[in-house]
């Protein structure tokens, strides 16, 4: 994958600007990125803030996989992401939550949003993975309602990195975690991903739209992405992402 970075000082999401690239035929590799983003956006129209020193990108790629398959892509980010954050920062404390929150104590410092087109002959035309990282934003650059359950990157650590070096580490993980994946399939993401979690054992609620529909532990994950969930009475259900969350 060759990395070819597009920069924009503000766009509305860069996850817009990549599909309007990619459907003009931009090749697997190209990045979007942009210092704001003025209507960043998470799952199901929740709003991503997105202010200036924070870290938004999105990355077009072009799979030629079984589209089943190509859930795994957000696993993936979420495993690249935080090896990349765990090296940089020098820390082991980043974790990922099912199915796309990297959390550090807790609170979340990062997000993933993938989106993915198919051609009329069922083949992927592309697939776009979003990344949001909290890089350094002022704890008071939170809107209010997120002040207790997210967190900022070089403010926990102690660090000054620039969005650019965290871009740069986060790009070279991916791409070669990417070309594995290809070469090798499912294992090279669900058993680090298995290794990095903090949803697998856990006891959760799982939400659809606010309302809790199904609680017990999380027994396993499969390679669509989707979790089994056990509940007291030892009945199990999947559960793929998209529509739900989970809650501690
Ligand atoms: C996500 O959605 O976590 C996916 C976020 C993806 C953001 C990236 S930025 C680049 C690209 N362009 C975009 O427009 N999006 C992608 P979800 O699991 O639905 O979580 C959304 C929830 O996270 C919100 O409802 C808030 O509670 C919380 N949140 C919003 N902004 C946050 C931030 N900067 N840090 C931590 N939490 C945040």
């Amino acid at each position: 994958m060759k990395i070819q970075l597009k920069q924009f000082d503000v766009l509305q999401s860069t996850n817009v600007t990549a599909v309007a690239f990619a459907k003009e035929g931009a090749p697997e590799g190209t990045v979007i990125v942009a210092e704001r983003q003025e209507g960043g956006r998470g799952r199901m129209h929740r709003v991503w803030s997105s202010p200036k020193g924070g870290l938004w990108f999105t990355i077009i790629l072009r799979p030629q996989i079984d589209p089943q398959f190509v859930a795994q892509v957000t696993l993936l980010a979420g495993v690249a992401v935080v090896r990349a954050l765990r090296k940089l920062y020098a820390t082991e404390e980043i974790m990922i939550k099912w199915p796309n929150d990297l959390l550090l104590n807790g609170k979340k410092v990062c997000g993933i949003l993938s989106e993915m087109q198919l051609n009329e002959n069922g083949s992927i035309d592309y697939a776009i993975v979003g990344i949001g990282v909290n890089v350094d934003l002022n704890p008071q650059a939170f809107p209010e309602d997120l002040r207790n359950t997210a967190a900022s990157l070089n403010a926990s650590f102690g660090k000054n990195y620039t969005c650019t070096a965290v871009l740069d580490n986060i790009l070279q993980e991916f791409a070669s975690l990417y070309r594995d994946w290809l070469k090798e399939g499912a294992q090279v993401i669900l058993e680090p991903w298995k290794k990095l979690n903090c949803t697998l054992n856990r006891r959760v609620f799982v939400k659809d739209n606010d309302e809790v529909i199904f609680s017990g532990e999380v027994v396993a994950i499969n390679e669509a992405g989707a979790i089994i969930v056990r509940n007291e009475e030892g009945e199990s259900q999947s559960f793929d992402f998209g529509e739900i969350s989970i809650r501690y």
